[in-house]
């Protein structure tokens, strides 16, 4: 079965907008206005998006009528930063329900070194199985993590996760950046024929975040998956058309300033 990747990429690129923190992270994220899911599809669908990333339960209530034209990674796995201890994220949506929703891909956080690593695993390659039979492709959050794990951004820790998603069947991998460009082309080479996303992260101010934008750029990824650092801005178009024109027309950061510095 051929894996539909098109939608997801422009050109060999990709920029998708992640809203999932909810879930993952609480309202500590927010404010009064990005706390809305509409206010972040109107930025995904405004500044053309590759994707949007939503629970299900958020995309049965807000990915209707002109949203739809963003396409939906709809992430299936999830939990809270409540708990301590051994990472595990249960799914919690089929792949079935999440093609009926209108996923044109499924999303699924993993935690390579978990203890809870082997149900992760199988759990993660019966997804697999079943997206790849309806020819939907998989985007892998591979995010060591856990007592085993000393370092989770560590070169070799990263290239191991990236191999590992390689492995198990991901089309896409979402990865932390460890702000080393050359340890950071290893872990894209691990990747292999799976895509590399980098993940965003804490805000930065947007000038810090697109230099660190360009110089992951440099390392082969195919593009971002990103979104404290887009919605919680207090210009979150500008920040986006700034990154849109580094990921998509390879321009250079001093040319692309002008759109935060309106
Ligand atoms: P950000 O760009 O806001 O960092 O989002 C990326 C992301 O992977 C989200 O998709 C996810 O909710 C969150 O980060 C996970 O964060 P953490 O590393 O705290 O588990």
């Amino acid at each position: 079965m051929k894996i539909n990747t098109n939608k997801l990429l422009r050109g060999d690129r990709s920029l998708m907008l992640a809203c999932d923190q909810g879930l993952e992270h609480g309202p500590q994220d927010f404010n009064l206005k990005n706390l809305d899911p509409q206010y972040i599809l109107d930025i995904a669908l405004e500044q053309r998006y590759s994707a949007v990333i939503l629970q299900a339960g958020l995309a049965e209530k807000y990915y209707h009528e002109a949203y739809k034209d963003v396409p939906l990674v709809a992430k299936i796995n999830g939990k809270t930063s409540l708990l301590s201890g051994e990472p595990y994220s249960p799914q919690l949506c089929s792949v079935d329900r999440a093609i009926k929703i209108g996923a044109d891909a499924i999303g699924y956080t993993l935690f390579p070194g978990s203890a809870r690593e082997a149900d992760i695993f199988q759990n993660f390659t019966s997804v697999v199985e079943r997206a790849h039979d309806y020819g939907i492709p998989v985007i892998a959050w591979m995010y060591p993590r856990g007592k085993a794990i000393k370092n989770d951004i560590d070169t070799n820790i990263l290239a191991y996760a990236a191999r590992i998603g390689l492995e198990l069947g991901a089309d896409f991998l979402k990865l932390k950046y460890n702000h080393d460009p050359e340890g950071f082309k290893w872990v894209v080479k691990n990747a292999g024929r799976a895509r590399v996303l980098a993940a965003g992260g804490d805000k930065q101010s947007p000038q810090d975040f697109l230099h660190t934008s360009k110089e992951m750029l440099s390392t082969g990824i195919t593009g971002f998956a990103v979104g404290r650092n887009v919605w919680q801005d207090e210009n979150p178009h500008g920040v986006s058309k700034a990154l849109n024109d580094l990921v998509f027309h390879n321009k250079e950061v001093q040319d692309v300033l002008h759109h935060i510095n309106k």
